[in-house]
């Protein structure tokens, strides 16, 4: 088939299409383009899922509340169907491709996903198809690894096709990678613009008229490099951000200062757009897709300094935390025994064997339900080599759900990881009272505007000097 007939297919529905991967991205994706009239398969290796959507249940709950509407709606009306077999993809017109692409512990691109839905949709695919990868790749990964995989894997058996069949059995691949966000997913999806990378420009092209179907916003036409480059370099540019916001957290509590006026000030300068400091940096995207960008010089004699360094300051945030919570309960110490360590007067005991600290917050971002990286299970993990308990709470996660108050009477002290509305519309005060020892550490400012009683209790919020 060719792209003038593919283009027509979209312009007027006809097109088949199918989503591989149906988690937080891919089943938006599924369910938008069968809203938008298009037959969608979907496809997952997870049964269980594949089950639940072809019940009209949407296996991602909670912050998305428009999806689980859209799905039903979308299978009710037999637009869009969930499978395992990739031999259901024989008919297929167009492909997208949203599996995982993380990276391992050396911050290498872990592929096997990819690979694996690259390897089983080659042998199926029907020639002219159109396949385009939606997740975030490091560059040069559409022409290093998708290219000649799908090539490989589609190449016609000797006597499995037709002479015909062999000679059209090209097809076409693009990248178009996805910026969704959760409890934003479909939201994003509509209306953020996009970039739509063809390996070449006519394929660019019809990628152009397919997600102009759902996305109201512009799209791009790009080669692949660049839609390879522009996701991963938007999400290190964030990752540098935070890590910038964070040293300057860093240097305000050493100097007495107050980030959070600091950077209300800074921001009031032309041209400044100062991120938030905070405990740390967790999600499917920022703390990996600058890995990726780097990936992509592994093997050439450029020198990447800031990219690494912003990394590496953001993951530190969760010990940074494990700090304060030594210093505030060392200081408490002092206050309430009396006990000074004459050796060194300005290091009170901050021994954190035996104590129960009250973690509030697992996800990696507030109201949402989503943990993948989250900054709270670094701190958990230092907490614990401390000697600490860590006790967890989080209204949105099932396993922490609880009476924060009820959990608060069992513990020592406090740290707040994320800013989740619950803990925005409780009353700090009412925390330090129920916490055995009142030190509560801060770490997304949620209380900044809190004055702690004058009965003892540390409230220590991150970038700000202690009181
Ligand atoms: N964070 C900070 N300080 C900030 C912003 C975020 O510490 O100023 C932390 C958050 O607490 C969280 C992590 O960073 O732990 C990531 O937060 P995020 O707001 O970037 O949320 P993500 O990871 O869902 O980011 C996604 C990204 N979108 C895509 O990759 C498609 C990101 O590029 C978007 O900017 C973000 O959504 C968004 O705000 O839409």
């Amino acid at each position: 088939m060719s792209l003038f007939e593919l283009e027509q297919k979209i312009l007027n529905r006809s097109a088949r299409l199918a989503v591989i991967g149906l988690g937080y991205v891919g089943l938006p994706v599924a369910c938008e383009f069968a809203s938008a009239g298009y037959d969608v398969i979907g496809i997952d290796i997870l049964s269980k899922r594949v089950s639940q959507i072809n019940e009209g249940v949407s296996p991602i709950q909670l912050t998305e509340p428009e999806l689980a509407d859209l799905l039903a709606n979308a299978v009710r009306s037999g637009k869009l169907r969930a499978s395992s077999d990739y031999s259901a993809l024989a008919d297929r017109d167009m492909i997208l491709i949203d599996v995982e692409t993380p990276v391992d512990e050396q911050n290498i691109p872990q592929y096997s996903a990819l690979k694996a839905s690259l390897l089983s949709l080659g042998p199926v695919m029907k020639p002219g198809a159109l396949v385009i990868v939606e997740s975030t790749l490091a560059p040069g990964t559409m022409t290093n690894v998708v290219l000649p995989i799908l090539t490989e894997s589609s190449a016609p058996s000797v006597g499995g096709m037709s002479p015909a069949a062999q000679l059209t059995s090209e097809f076409y691949i693009g990248h178009c990678p996805e910026r969704v966000m959760p409890g934003k997913l479909l939201n994003n999806l509509r209306s953020m613009s996009r970039v739509a990378g063809g390996m070449t420009p006519q394929t660019a092209d019809v990628m152009v008229t397919l997600y102009q179907q759902i996305v109201k916003a512009d799209v791009d036409a790009v080669d692949c490099l660049t839609a390879e480059l522009v996701k991963t370099v938007e999400n290190a540019y964030r990752d540098v951000q935070i890590a910038f916001a964070n040293e300057v957290a860093l240097i305000c509590e050493a100097t007495g200062g107050d980030v959070w006026q600091v950077r209300h000030l800074v921001n009031k300068s032309p041209h400044r757009q100062m991120h938030l400091p905070g405990a740390g940096v967790g999600g499917h995207c920022i703390p990996k897709d600058p890995w990726l960008l780097a990936y992509s010089v592994h093997d050439r004699n450029i020198p990447l300094r800031l990219i690494p360094a912003a990394r590496v300051i953001n993951d530190s945030m969760p010990l940074h935390i494990v700090e304060l919570l030594m210093d505030a309960l060392g200081k408490y110490r002092q206050t309430v025994f009396c006990t000074v360590d004459e050796s060194s007067p300005q290091k009170p005991e901050r021994s954190l064997a035996g104590i129960r600290i009250l973690v509030m917050g697992y996800t990696y971002l507030e109201d949402s339900d989503d943990t993948r990286n989250s900054p709270s299970r670094s701190l958990i993990l230092h907490l614990q080599k401390s000697g600490a308990r860590a006790i967890i709470h989080d209204p949105h996660v099932p396993a922490y759900q609880g009476d924060v108050l009820e959990m608060a009477r069992t513990c020592d002290a406090a740290v707040v990881m994320v800013r989740h509305a619950e803990y925005i519309q409780l009353d700090p005060q009412l925390l330090a009272q129920a916490l055995r020892a009142p030190v509560i550490i801060d770490g997304r400012a949620v209380y900044y505007s809190a004055r702690p009683e004058r009965d003892g209790s540390i409230l220590r919020i991150i970038g700000k000097a202690a009181y």
